[in-house]
This record gives structure tokens, C-alpha cells and sequence, in this order.
């Protein structure tokens, strides 16, 4: 690092801190006897407890939100990773009004209870209840929205630039982790950050764990700062930066400060970069955390790091235990641990994924896996364990992976690239531009499309039809069962004259029987599962069992019903289309996307083809123009009327009848 960018110095004293050292703690003499967290509504009620008292509100914070997420389900370890780290930042700094940006948001659950939300914390991923990320709408202390990794460092920089265009003084702190500083979006905020003078402060949240264990180089360097090997050799440009700016080291510091500021680096990535940067210290001290949180408020002028060690899970031994596995979670019993598990009607499409990978992969060694950070949440685990070779998490890096598998497939390779379709949006210019134009056969199961549940928005797989089909030669798939989905990944396997994707939804399967191995279906060919001949229901992906159910319904109320699985979004099947248009009276696309998918496609065939000229009723159901809250997933289909009385209420509108419940038409 050179020595003029040094923009501050940090000043290791912190008068309060000294002062409070030497008291009692202040509970024993002058607080209330219920819990401390009682008092603290806001964080304005934090600032006013003493530094001593800290730990034993971080009990109380930890054991609030142990019984809240045993009770609501979600992200247990990483909120409880940061309690302190929270705690001490309202406490240090002046929130709303400095602006404190969580990255992912998953972390957020302490900082919810902290700031006037506790009374509803067990509404968390409930319906018309707390979202489980950060949210601008729910509250003045969410500066920013969260959900997708690693936005942090970009939007504190705004906010930060923003604060000083405006002549305002604030600060901004953004906390990002271990993982989602493996993207490639923190390292352009970084990059941009450290060459901006902006007063900016960004909390490097060090647990050593993404979901899974974090891989990469960038996860090892860290590593080694964490354990103090690099540090020992940038000690020494520590005692010269403090030569340099003049100042002796105080020998009355304490010795948490002392070690705070021994860990003082130099020449790191970060200070390469132009931050100023401190750490690693323990993220789990108040004598760590308040004096250089208090240094840094009252000293800081450009970019800072602070590069903080936690624990995952830290304070609840099941999760300290297994970080991975508790990283989100089910209702559990706070007591053993053990996590509620609803006993599966059939296996979910995420593992009959892994299965069939796995089992193609033994039949071709040019398949490989590729996951950005999900090995687990794709079924990518399975190829991983089965074929470690072969298989790479490539951190949380969605664009990278899409580019990788690209280069992949230009030697021959038959990468499949396993992205959640929320996720996928990040990457969609490498496929635009690295894969499609490219016309490189890069495979793309994509999970999770469709509604998420209580993950809401941010989550939700509503887009991929849309940004995929308008792809030329591109192939767009949708399994409608877990059968079919194991026929689409053999068909992928087969495909090799450019890229492809199949998506399915989050949960488990329908229950049909599982073929031996999946057939290698025909491109662009759909099937009819069901015949009639007054209303033709075309769906595309897991909605199929709905329409089947509806087409009971309308069955009953005298409409004969034929129902197709068009399995394709492209290339169409204009054969099939032609057919449903030309016999029969209503014709209704289904799926669980965006306009501009699957329905939008067929539309415009049937306008182009003229097939509209004579009357055809064409209703097109997709997911309503709105961001969906977080619900059950069967009460988010109600509302999108993409389920059973959703589809033969389209119907009998189509022909303009009104229901009057199931099975009955005026
Ligand atoms: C773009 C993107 N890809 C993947 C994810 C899924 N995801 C949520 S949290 C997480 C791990 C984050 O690790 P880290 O930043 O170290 O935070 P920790 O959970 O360890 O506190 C991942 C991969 C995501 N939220 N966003």
C-alpha cells in the first residue's frame, strides 16, 4: 500500500470504552430485572444501554430469535452469526439516518427484533407477515432491499456518493459475507469504491461458510488473513504507518484495542485496492467490535474494511455444530435440534435432478456439473460426490458459471449448468453473448421455477421462460412431472446442436412412477395427455396436474376437454397448436411464468398463422403483473388463478358463463 493513499488514522483510544472497563457491569446495580431486550424497541433505546450490558443483550437477542425461526422456519445460522456485530453497530452508529445495508439480507433477523419489529418477528416468510430479507417498505431501518448476493458494497457506495453530492454527513455500512464476496459485482464495487474518496464502510462478515464450505482462492485468502500468517508479515507496515503519521502507540490502550490495531494490514488485496483495512477481529467481542466501530465513525474519511471473524451459528449448538445444515431451516425443536420434516409424498424434482445427472454422467464422461455455490440446493451434491472430477461450485458466481460452462462446451464438454431460475438473471448476458449467439450446447436445469413460497420475490422463478424463449436457437423445456423431468435431462444429455434448458419448480414431485432410465424426447414436440373436443387447456410445466383436475371439472359441467403438455417452448409445436386451434372452441395456455413466455409464443403463432381469424376464444394464463408477497404456495396459485378453479373459471369466462362452484356453469 503507499503510504499518501492512508486517509485517516484510526485513533486506538476510546475514552467511554476505557472509562466503562473499569466498572461493574451495570445491570447489577441500576437495570430492571426483566429482560433487557424489553426495553430496547429501537435502536435510539439501544444507544442508552451500557457497553457492559451488551453481552447480555445479545443473549436475549439470540435467544428471541432461536424461538422466533423454531416456530416460523428460516435462516437461522447467519443471523445468529451476527448479533453482536449488529448490536454494536446501532449501538456505534446512528441509525436510520446512517445507513446500514445487510448483503442478502438473510442475516437481517436480530436487526429486525432491534428495530421495532420484534412483535411480529414470528410472522417472518408468513403470509401478509415480515419478509424474510431486507426490505425498503417494511421499515425506515432497511435502507435498501436484499435477497440476491453480493449489491451491498455497490448500493452503500451510492448511498455514500449520494450522501456527500447532497453536502449530508452520514455513514453508510454495508455488511457483506465471506461467500457473496466471491462475486464478481463486490469486486466492481470495490474496484470502484477504492478509487472514489467516498466515506464508504464495508464489513467483511468472515464465518468461513457460504451455504456449503466456500471454495476458491479468494475464500483461501482469507482464510490465511483469518489466521494471522499474513498479518504476521504486514505487522511491521502497521508500526510504520504509525510512524508516518506521527503519532507514538499509546501503551495505555487496552489490550483488545491493542490486538485490533496489531491486526493493522498493509499491502492486503484490499488496501491494493485503496480501502483502508482493519481486521480480522473477532466479530463476537465487544471489546473488539465498539472501539474500532468508534474509530472508524469518528476517524474514517475514504473507503474502510473491517474485516470481522464470526461464527456461523454461534450460540446454538445444533447450528454451531453444523453450519450447513442450519444455514436455512425448517420449524425445529429448540431443544434437540431435530427440524420438522413433512413426510414426502414423493421425491422432489431437485433430487431426481441429481439422480439422473448421475446417472447419465456414468453412461458419458463428457457430462459435467457446474453450480454457483448450490451444490446442495440444485441436487448438483449428488454429481459431486458421485463424480468430484467432474463437478465444480464455482462460488457465487452465476455469471462466471454460465461462461465457464461455455468454454467448456467448446472442448467438447456437455456442461450442465445448475442455476435457480431467480439466479439465472444474473447471468443472462453471458447466455445471451457467451452461450446462445455462440449456439454452444450448454445445458441449463434450471430449479426453483415458478413461486418460491416464503422466500417470496426476490425468489420467485418467474422470468427464465420469458428471457430464455426469445432466445434464437435457443430449446426451452418444462417438466410437468418428475418422470418428464428425468426424460428431459437424457434429452439434454442427447442434444448436443446448441443450448438448452429445463425448468422445474421447488418441492416435491407429483408421485408418478419413475422410468429406469429417461427417454431422449423429440425436439419440439408436445403430447396430449387427455382428449375432448370443446376446450383444448395447452400448459406447459407442473401446472399440468391442475389442468387435469379442472378438466374433471368441466368434464362435469358438460365440456368435453382435451388437456396437452406442449413440453416445449421452443422451438413450438406448431403442429399440436394447429390442431387444438382448428378443433375446438376455447383454447387456454397455462404455466407458471412471466408474460412473454410459453403463452406470449404461442400467441404469436397463432396470430401469424391466421388461426385467430375464426373465432378461436384464446385465454393465456400466466403469473399476474405484480410482485407476489410470500405465501404458501397453494394460496400464491389461488391468487395468480393458475390453479384448478382459477383455470375453469378462465373457461367458463372464455364462453361467457359464470361458475357457480366446481362443476356448475349458468
Ligand atoms: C446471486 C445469488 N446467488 C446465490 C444465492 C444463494 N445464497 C444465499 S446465502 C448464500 C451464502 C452466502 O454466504 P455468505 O455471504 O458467506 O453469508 P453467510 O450465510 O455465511 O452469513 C447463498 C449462496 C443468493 N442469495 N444470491
Amino acid at each position: 500500500m503507499k503510504l499518501e493513499k492512508v486517509r485517516f488514522l484510526l485513533i486506538f483510544r476510546d475514552e467511554t470504552f476505557q472509562e466503562n472497563k473499569k466498572r461493574k457491569p451495570a445491570s447489577v446495580t441500576s437495570l430492571p430485572a426483566t429482560p433487557l431486550l424489553d426495553t430496547v424497541k429501537l435502536p435510539a433505546d439501544l444507544r442508552k444501554v451500557d457497553d457492559r450490558d451488551l453481552p447480555k443483550l445479545a443473549r436475549e437477542v439470540r435467544d428471541e430469535m432461536i424461538d422466533a425461526v423454531s416456530k416460523t422456519g428460516g435462516h437461522l445460522g447467519a443471523g445468529l452469526g451476527v448479533v453482536e456485530l449488529t448490536i454494536a453497530i446501532h449501538k456505534v452508529f446512528n441509525t436510520p439516518d446512517d445507513r446500514l445495508i445487510f448483503d442478502v439480507g438473510h442475516q437481517c433477523y436480530p436487526h429486525k427484533i432491534l428495530t421495532g419489529r420484534r412483535d411480529r418477528i414470528r410472522t417472518l416468510r408468513q403470509e401478509d407477515g415480515l419478509s424474510g430479507f431486507t426490505r425498503r417498505a417494511e421499515s425506515e431501518y432497511d435502507p435498501f432491499g436484499a435477497a440476491h448476493s453480493s449489491t451491498s458494497i455497490s448500493a452503500g457506495l451510492g448511498m455514500a456518493v449520494g450522501a456527500e453530492l447532497a453536502g449530508k454527513k452520514r455513514n453508510v455500512i454495508s455488511i457483506i459475507g465471506d461467500g457473496s464476496m466471491s462475486a464478481g459485482m463486490a469486486f466492481e464495487a470495490l474496484n470502484n469504491a477504492g478509487a472514489l474518496d467516498a466515506r464508504l464502510i464495508v464489513i467483511l462478515n468472515d464465518n468461513d461458510m457460504s451455504i456449503a464450505p466456500p471454495t476458491g482462492a479468494m475464500s483461501a485468502y482469507l482464510a490465511r488473513l483469518a489466521s494471522g500468517r499474513a498479518y504476521m508479515g504486514v505487522r511491521e507496515m502497521g508500526k510504520k504507518l504509525t510512524g508516518y503519521l506521527g503519532k507514538s502507540i499509546d501503551r495505555a490502550i487496552t489490550r483488545a484495542v491493542e490486538h485490533a490495531r496489531g491486526y493493522v494490514t498493509g499491502g492486503t488485496m484490499f488496501e491494493e485496492l485503496g480501502f483502508y483495512h482493519i481486521g480480522p477481529i473477532d466479530g463476537h467481542s465487544f471489546d473488539h467490535l465498539l472501539p474500532v466501530l468508534r474509530n472508524v465513525r469518528d476517524n474514517a474519511h475514504g473507503p474502510v474494511l473491517i474485516h470481522v471473524v464470526t461464527q456461523k451459528g454461534k450460540g446454538y449448538p445444533p447450528a454451531e455444530a453444523a453450519a450447513d445444515k442450519y444455514h436455512g431451516v425448517n420449524k425445529f425443536d429448540v431443544i434437540t435440534g431435530a427440524q420438522t420434516k413433512a413426510k414426502p409424498n414423493a421425491p422432489s424434482y431437485t433430487s431426481v435432478f441429481g439422480d439422473a445427472l448421475v446417472q447419465e454422467a456414468g453412461f458419458d464422461d463428457r457430462i459435467v456439473g457446474i453450480t454457483a455455490a448450490m451444490p446442495d440446493g440444485t441436487g448438483l451434491g449428488k454429481m459431486l460426490q458421485a463424480y468430484p472430477s467432474r463437478t465444480f461450485d464455482v462460488g457465487i458466481a452465476e455469471q462466471h458459471a454460465v461462461t465457464f460452462a461455455a468454454g467448456l462446451a467448446t472442448e467438447g464438454f456437455k456442461p450442465f449448468c445448475a442455476i435457480y431460475s431467480t439466479f439465472l438473471q444474473r447471468g443472462y448476458d453471458q447466455v445471451v453473448h457467451d452461450v446462445a449467439i455462440q449456439g454452444l450446447p450448454v445445458r441449463f436445469p434450471i430449479d426453483r421455477a415458478g413461486f418460491v413460497g416464503a422466500d417470496g420475490p426476490t425468489h420467485a422463478g418467474s422470468f427464465d421462460t420469458t428471457f430464455l424463449a426469445t432466445l434464437p436457437g435457443m430449446v426451452v423445456m418444462a417438466a410437468a412431472d418428475e418422470a418428464e423431468l428425468k426424460h428431459m435431462v437424457r434429452t439434454a444429455v442427447a442434444y448436443d446442436d446448441g443450448p438448452i434448458s429445463f425448468r422445474y419448480p421447488r418441492g416435491e414431485g407429483v408421485g408418478v412412477e419413475l422410468p429406469e432410465r429417461g427417454e431422449i424426447l423429440q425436439i419440439g414436440k408436445g403430447r396430449i395427455v387427455k382428449e375432448g373436443s370443446k376446450v383444448a387447456i395447452l400448459s406447459f410445466g407442473t401446472r399440468l396436474k391442475d389442468c387435469l383436475l379442472a378438466a374433471e371439472d368441466l368434464e362435469a359441467a358438460g365440456l368435453s376437454t382435451t388437456v396437452a403438455d406442449a413440453r416445449f417452448a421452443k422451438p413450438l409445436d406448431h403442429e399440436l397448436i394447429r390442431q387444438l386451434a382448428r378443433h375446438h372452441e376455447v383454447l387456454i395456455t397455462i404455466e407458471e411464468g412471466a408474460v412473454g413466455g410459453f403463452g406470449s409464443h404461442v400467441l404469436q403463432f397463432l396470430a401469424t398463422e391466421g388461426l385467430l381469424d375464426h373465432g378461436l376464444k384464446v385465454r393465456s394464463l400466466v403469473l399476474p403483473d405484480i410482485w407476489m408477497e410470500q405465501a404458501s404456495p397453494d394460496v400464491m396459485y389461488a391468487k395468480a388463478g393458475l390453479d384448478r378453479a382459477g383455470i375453469v373459471k378462465t373457461v367458463f369466462g372464455a364462453l361467457g358463463k359464470t361458475v357457480i362452484g366446481v362443476g356448475a356453469a349458468s
